[in-house]
Formats: C-alpha cells, sequence, structure tokens
C-alpha cells in the first residue's frame, strides 16, 4: 500500500525513466528501432522491476496515467532519434479499455514521422474483454501505427487471436530462445513459429537472445529481427547517440 502511494507521484517527482533497448534487422544487421522499458527509482528502495510495479499500478488504477506518461516520453524521446529508428512501447490490457486511450496515442505520435510508433501487447490483453481489444487494435492499425504481439508462446490462446487480429510483428518469447541450444523441442517451436509468422507476413522479433549461436540460428531460420543482451542492454535515452555509433 505504501509502494501504491510512492507510485502515484512517482512520475511528478523524476523518479521514473526510460530504457531502450536496440532491435536489428538479421538482413543486414542495422538498428531498426528500439523497445522502450519503463524504469521506476525509489528514493530508498531503489530501482523496482516493472514486474513488480506494474501490476501494482493495474490494481491501484493507475495504469492509465502510467501508460500515458511511457507514451509521451517514449515519443518525446524518438523525435530525437536518427531518421527511420521506430519506438516499441508495451501497452497493458487496462489501457486498451481506457475511453481516451486512442486520443492519448494521436496525440503522442504526433510527434514522430508516421508508421514510427509500434504498439506492443501481451496476450493477456486480449484475454478479458477480446472484442473491445481487437477493435482498438484496429483502430491502431488505421491510424497508421503498428501492432506487435508480445511474448508469443507463454499464454494459451495466441493462435485464436492471430485469428481475429493480423499484428505487424511477432515477439518470441525469450523462454524458446534460451531454450534454443539446450532443447530440440523449442527447436522445432521456434522453427515453426516462424515459419507461420512468414507464411502470414508478419515482421518477427526474437526477445532475449544472448549468444552468436543463437542469433545465426534464427537468422539461418528465417527470424527477420533481434533483441537481447548480445546486442544491448536496455540503456537511458543519453546513451543512445553512443550506441548507434558504435554498433554499425
Ligand atoms: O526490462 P524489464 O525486465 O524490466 O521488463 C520487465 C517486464 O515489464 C517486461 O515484460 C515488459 O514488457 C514490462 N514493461 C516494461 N515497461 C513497460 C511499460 O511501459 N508498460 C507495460 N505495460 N509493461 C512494461
Ligand atoms: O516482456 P518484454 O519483452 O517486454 O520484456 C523485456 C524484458 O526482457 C526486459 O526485462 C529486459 O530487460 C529483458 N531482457 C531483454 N533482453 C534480454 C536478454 O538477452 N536476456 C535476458 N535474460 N533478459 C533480457
Ligand atoms: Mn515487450
Ligand atoms: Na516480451
Amino acid at each position: 500500500a505504501q509502494l501504491v502511494q510512492a507510485l502515484r507521484g512517482a512520475a511528478s517527482r523524476g523518479e521514473l525513466h526510460l530504457a531502450y533497448q536496440a532491435q536489428i534487422e538479421s538482413e543486414d544487421l542495422r538498428v531498426s528501432g528500439f523497445e522502450a522499458l519503463l524504469r521506476w527509482h525509489h528514493p530508498e528502495l531503489g530501482d523496482i522491476s516493472p514486474v513488480e510495479f506494474i501490476p501494482l499500478a493495474e490494481g491501484a488504477g493507475l495504469m492509465g496515467e502510467l501508460g500515458a506518461w511511457v507514451l509521451q516520453a517514449a515519443c518525446r524521446d524518438a523525435a530525437q532519434w536518427p531518421a527511420g529508428l521506430s519506438v516499441s512501447v508495451n501497452v497493458s490490457a487496462l489501457q486498451l479499455a481506457e475511453p481516451d486511450f486512442l486520443a492519448q496515442v494521436q496525440a503522442a505520435a504526433a510527434l514522430l514521422p508516421p508508421g514510427q510508433l509500434e504498439l506492443e501487447v501481451t496476450e493477456s490483453a486480449l484475454i478479458d474483454d477480446a472484442d473491445t481489444a481487437v477493435a482498438v487494435l484496429q483502430q491502431l492499425r488505421a491510424q497508421g501505427h503498428r501492432t506487435a504481439l508480445d511474448d508469443f508462446g507463454t499464454g494459451y490462446s495466441a493462435l485464436g487471436y492471430l485469428r481475429r487480429f493480423r499484428f505487424d510483428t511477432l515477439k518470441i518469447d525469450r523462454s524458446f530462445v534460451r531454450d534454443l541450444s539446450r532443447d530440440a523441442g523449442a527447436q522445432v517451436l521456434v522453427d515453426t513459429i516462424l515459419a507461420m509468422a512468414q507464411a502470414l507476413g508478419m515482421r518477427t522479433v526474437a526477445e532475449g537472445v544472448e549468444t552468436e549461436a543463437e542469433a545465426r540460428r534464427l537468422i539461418h531460420r528465417g527470424c527477420t529481427s533481434l533483441q537481447g543482451f548480445l546486442i544491448s542492454r536496455p540503456v537511458p535515452a543519453q546513451a543512445l547517440p553512443d550506441f548507434l555509433q558504435a554498433w554499425c
């Protein structure tokens, strides 16, 4: 309860910031964009993981506000980047149900060239009220934004959602990538996911790529983009110019 209280004023006290993790294209290894990851530095407790505080925010009815802050901050940062780099923003299920969510996205994305904003949702965003979620996703796409299905393969019914809504991007959960080198089952699953995504015309991003061997295998099997510690850890916005210069 105290943590919720602290979270309430975190944005206005400057305790929140975004870290950015690069995505590269398999084709030419160039950086195509960054995923924005929310960070909270609590004055006494130090860094608190979003895995902990996002559920708190959701439970306390703070996710709308927090999500709006993330959208604004990510688009404001991305407006400063070299042309052609996209920004991916994680969106919680509860945000999709907010009446002013689409207006928030429009306002934030107005800072960017068209098509540079991608919204990542997890399957859990689609479970509670799939009709609303699908309608909102369709409108996001109609407004020219890209959509990604995050953590693919970890939920129950992602295939059903792929039938109802065609995401631009499918993000293969890092649990599959981690098991690639030791588990034949994971190899088959990743190959099958990649083949399916390709047949449906979706871009694929492998998450949690940590080794050259994983990267080589994913590229060989047609995964279009890679994200993970092998390329870069999530870094603060100020570190991006140096990262980009060092990468190419
Ligand atoms: O980078 P990290 O380990 O901290 O991310 C942990 C989890 O928190 C990931 O599943 C990520 O999708 C989620 N997350 C990070 N930032 C945001 C955000 O801005 N909004 C939402 N809804 N989830 C986020
Ligand atoms: O669920 P989502 O994909 O949005 O969250 C990304 C999370 O994964 C973040 O917490 C990020 O810090 C973490 N992450 C990113 N790359 C790697 C990686 O290569 N290895 C591991 N173990 N975690 C990673
Ligand atoms: Mn994500
Ligand atoms: Na993910």
